[in-house]
């Protein structure tokens, strides 16, 4: 048998050669909307003759174009990460290949058969045979890419018939290993391009700048068809009618930057073609051992960005890609790593306009060939150089005029080998003006950053001091060891997490080497389901019943599904945030505190922002005032002089936060995009309010053997408060468990296998503690329970007290826990828990929020008053897990429903985080979906004193040791009321 088409190695045929995406006010067609569709299980059982203009497509079905048809209900779905969902046999492919055979049935008017015209497809996965009007055009693969097709010759006037034959599977696919959904279809913008005699053929906009001078250079290099002239016009710059080719200086430019975004709008134009060019300035180089642009050093602040939406996968609606912008510029993102292929143009558009700085990846990956120890890695492999080289080439004539784009990358995950070093020799040859990432290049063959994936921190540090291990050989080692490094990988967003965000942050800004990174990824990669009777939840891997497929693990995003900014995504914008606003030292001579504001961005002062102070006493405003802060220049300091403020009675704090003083392209004046807060007076305060009850009554033994101490019943025999008020508890007792994280679930990337926390934790029995009482005692104190806590056929244990004494306003608990043995995997939680009536639905609290926080992941949570639902402080994790943890609070009250209020407060420090849900530990921990989670009648309450990190071991490294919970000896207190 001879190999089909889909099977062969080359790139296909009949596609004219790449050229730049541009804008011209030749005619176009867009061919988008509702075509006809055909599934077959095989390419042998698709129907012949289906391209044929007179073909029966009648009983076909719709389908909108662009899409994925597994998401409109022909087949479904596949998620896998590395191994390839099929035998690893290049390029040979299953003979179950889903095929879908498209038709478009469209009218033009016969001005189209007058002058050459190009049918141009955006991308089409994973290979895709053309015929227009009967005849065929050509074959593609190369799913993110665009491709081109002569169509003139063969259009008509009235009906036109496009025909679309799409195999899933094809020898591109192992090309294509990217971590995400496998979604084959025609799903970007199919559109007929009029390419008038003498107009553009392709244009090259070479557009530098000189910080010394404030000088720009501007060239625009063009094809065109006939020989015709090209010139350029950019009015704004009063240039007018330059011959393209020609270079000429442009005095008094403003540069383009992520930070300051200056476009200017060009012509280029023939007799017979205008192409409308956006011409940002900026001039891109490794020099002095960092990535500079226009002479200063980049500090990335960047995520990984696959193209996702949960109904429509990577065809995305064309607004999305606004908003995704969007929200990365109200988060402080700065930077993106389209990871790991070219997304659709109209993204890159909006990373010009609104200001990112982009690494754009090729769409090539072949993880899945580390399976075979590489053997036959088609990024190696001679018959793939041509299909590897035609990818490069694509990109980068493709998204060469993009100001935002500032390094090229060659791929993802493809290991090391001659083609791609070819490719990389083609870009330097073709694109000299930016620097080129290749993430597998570990040795910085042809790389010019050194770039890892998920580097623990002391590594990051290590490469920060230039005293990373060394090359073995010498010239390789000292050219590596003197090229900027950027994290092209880091901080895996899976599930509760990233923890320790905050501690690569301050890496990245003391060392110059260090020029930040990207987080993975941008959102999780989860598809809008229902049950059965209608909830919506959002599937992983199997959950459409592949038999191989890699399960939850492309949930790992800063976005949920549906785009709601996570925890994670909090995290990140305070931790990256480009003001750094400190206390400073000693007071000022009108005895105002003084404070530091550091500019953190790379180019732009401080004058697009104004300052706010606000003090606060207990959590309620006292006084707001503008604060005037000097323009500060990027990378410098100034110390200022606060105000005088008045005294509080309370818990004092003063916040200072700085907001855009005028509207952006991307966010209303007025959004916060820096701020941090300052006790006034927390230690004292919180040793003040550490007094301890004041004993009023004693405990009494009633008939029935229940003690009752002031508002108080508990059961004789394990001591548990049973009643508070007219309220049903059951009891505040020890909890050291948590519904495992997947960090807490996974390895970390650099340990051992199988060494998840989780690992140590059932080991030591955490998730198992049977409680033993030791002795309910009551006495003028008041009421004392001691108990043992430990694990079936463990030595280990805890001693636990809890000593109740009451006080006019409720009961005082303080609980002493004094653990015994080794726990050598520390511990998840370390609190109380008790479950209260479920009417208690509204929460008001002093202390951390608005969000949740956990020890490595504390950065955005603010002191101060803050109200909630129970419902609310859930956080939807796609993968339910521990979540929604408010940290240090100083007081908490649980209300609704008929009966009192619960109040609960901290005595002293250490303060407890509160958890509440309507379900217990161990339901959050079996569920797979959130719509496994049900409500019961009661709430399930969590005051813990301690919760060990997140960490991102998902992929990377574990919890730092700073933010493991050991178990150790402590003893804290806390107040509970029953009031209203
Ligand atoms: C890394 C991949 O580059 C990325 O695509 C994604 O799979 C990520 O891991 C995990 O979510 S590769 C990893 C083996 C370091």
């Amino acid at each position: 048998m001879s190999q089909p088409y889909y099977e062969d190695t080359s790139p296909g045929y009949g596609a004219r050669p790449a050229r730049a995406a541009f804008t011209t006010d030749a005619a176009t067609a867009g061919l988008g909307g509702i075509w006809r569709f055909h599934l077959s299980p095989a390419a042998d059982l698709a129907p012949d003759g289906f391209w044929a203009d007179d073909f029966d497509d009648s009983s076909w079905s719709l389908l909108p174009v662009p899409s994925h048809w597994p998401l409109h209900g022909h087949g479904s779905p596949v998620y896998t990460n590395i191994g390839y969902p099929f035998p690893l046999d290049p390029p040979r492919v299953p003979d179950e290949n889903p095929t879908g055979d498209h038709r478009l049935v469209f009218e033009l008017d016969d001005s189209w058969t007058r002058e050459p015209a190009v049918l141009r497809f955006e991308g089409v996965d994973s290979c895709a045979r053309i015929w227009l009007n009967g005849q065929e055009l050509g074959v593609t693969r190369g799913s993110r890419l665009p491709v081109e097709f002569a169509a003139g010759p063969h259009l008509r006037a009235g009906r036109n018939v496009l025909a679309v034959r799409v195999h899933q599977w094809s020898s591109g696919s192992y090309l294509e290993d990217q971590d995400m959904w496998w979604l084959p279809g025609i799903f970007r913008d199919v559109t007929l391009i009029r390419r008038p005699p003498g107009g553009v053929e392709d244009a090259f906009v070479h557009a530098g700048y000189d910080t010394s001078t404030g000088r720009g250079t501007l060239r625009v290099d063009a094809v065109t068809r006939d020989g015709a002239e090209a010139r350029l016009s950019v009015p704004e710059l009063g240039v007018d009618d330059l011959p393209a080719g020609d270079t000429i200086a442009v005095e008094g430019v403003a540069p383009w930057t992520a930070e300051t975004p200056r476009l200017y709008h060009g012509v280029l134009a023939t007799g017979t073609e205008r192409v409308t060019l956006r011409i940002g300035f900026r001039t891109v180089a490794v020099e002095d051992g960092q990535l500079r642009v226009n002479g200063r050093p980049l500090l990335l602040r960047g995520v990984n960005r696959h193209e996702h939406h949960p109904d429509h996968g990577r065809a995305l609606p064309a607004e999305l890609d606004r908003e995704d912008v969007l929200l990365m510029k109200r988060h402080n993102i700065n930077a993106v790593r389209t990871s790991h292929y070219p997304p659709h143009p109209r993204f890159l558009d909006l990373c010009d306009e609104l200001g990112l700085w982009v690494v754009l990846e090729c769409d090539l990956e072949t993880h899945g060939f580390s399976a075979a120890d590489w053997r036959g890695n088609p990024a190696d492999a001679p018959e793939w150089a041509e299909a590897c080289l035609d990818r490069i080439r694509r990109t980068v004539e493709r998204d060469k005029n993009h100001p935002s784009v500032v390094m090229w990358s060659l791929g993802n995950e493809s290991g090391t080998g001659r083609n791609l070093d070819a490719m990389a020799a083609w870009v330097r040859e073709r694109d000299p003006g930016r620097p080129l990432h290749d993430e597998g290049d570990h040795e910085c063959r042809h790389s010019d950053v050194y770039s890892r994936m998920y580097l623990p921190h002391d590594e990051v540090e290590a490469i920060g001091r230039h005293a990373e291990p060394p090359l073995d050989d010498p010239d390789a080692d000292a050219r590596r060891r003197s090229l900027p490094f950027i994290l092209c990988e880091y901080a895996h967003a899976m599930g509760n997490g990233p923890g320790g965000l905050a501690e690569y942050q301050r890496l990245f800004e003391r060392y110059p080497r260090l020029q930040g990174g990207f987080v993975w990824e941008w959102i999780d990669q989860g598809l809008r389901q229902r049950t059965p009777d209608g909830r919506e939840f959002f599937a992983y891997g199997g959950d459409f019943g592949e038999p191989f497929h890699d399960g939850t693990f492309a949930i790992d995003g800063l976005l949920f599904p549906d785009r709601t900014p996570s925890p994670g995504l909090a995290e990140l914008k305070k931790t990256v945030e480009p003001i750094a606003i400190r206390a400073a030292e000693g007071r000022g001579d009108g005895r105002g505190r003084r404070i530091r504001i550091t500019n953190r961005y790379d180019f732009s002062d401080l004058s697009h922002l104004c300052f706010e102070l606000a003090l606060s006493s207990d959590g309620l405003p006292v006084l707001a005032k503008p604060l005037h802060v000097p323009p500060v220049a990027a990378g410098e300091s100034a110390e200022i002089e606060l105000p005088v403020l008045p005294p509080v009675d309370g818990e004092g704090w003063i916040t200072i936060s700085a907001l855009l003083a005028e509207e952006q392209p991307w966010a209303p004046a007025g959004h916060e995009v820096a701020w941090t807060q300052l006790p006034l007076t927390e230690e004292e305060q919180a040793s003040r309010r550490g007094t301890g009850p004041r004993p009023v009554p004693a405990p009494r033994r009633r008939p029935d053997g229940r003690l009752v101490l002031g508002s108080g019943e508990f059961d004789g025999r394990s001591g548990r408060l049973v009643r508070l008020g007219t309220m049903d508890v059951d009891g505040p007792v020890l909890d050291l468990w948590r519904a495992p994280t997947d960090n807490d679930r996974s390895a970390s990337l650099w340990g051992p296998p199988d060494d998840s926390a989780v690992r140590w934790w059932r080991q030591a029995g955490l998730d198992r503690m049977v409680h033993r009482v030791d002795e309910v005692a009551d006495g003028p104190d008041g009421v004392l329970v001691r108990t043992r806590v430990a694990a079936a056929a463990q030595a280990s244990g805890m001693t636990v007290e809890y000593r109740w004494a009451a006080d006019e306003s409720g009961l005082v608990l303080t609980v002493r826990v004094e653990p015994a043995g080794d726990w050598p995997g520390g511990l998840p939680r370390l609190g109380v828990r008790m479950a209260v009536p479920g009417r208690l639905g509204q929460v008001r609290w002093f202390g951390r929020g608005p969000g949740e926080a956990y020890p490595d992941s504390r950065s955005a949570a603010r002191v101060g008053r803050f109200s909630s639902t129970v419902d609310a402080l859930q956080t939807p994790y796609v993968v339910p897990q521990e979540n929604g943890a408010r940290a240090d609070v100083r007081w908490a009250e649980l209300s609704g429903g008929d009966g009192p209020a619960l109040r609960m407060e901290s005595v002293g420090l250490p303060r407890f985080s509160l958890t509440a849900r309507r379900w217990t530990t161990g339901d959050l921990e079996s569920a797979r979906h959130t719509t496994d989670l049900a409500a019961s009648d009661r709430l399930f309450l969590h005051l813990d004193v301690a919760q060990y990190g997140l960490g991102s071991a998902s992929c990377g490294p574990g919890v730092l040791p700073a933010h493991r919970l050991q178990a150790a000896p402590v003893t804290w207190s806390l107040r509970l009321s029953a009031c209203g």
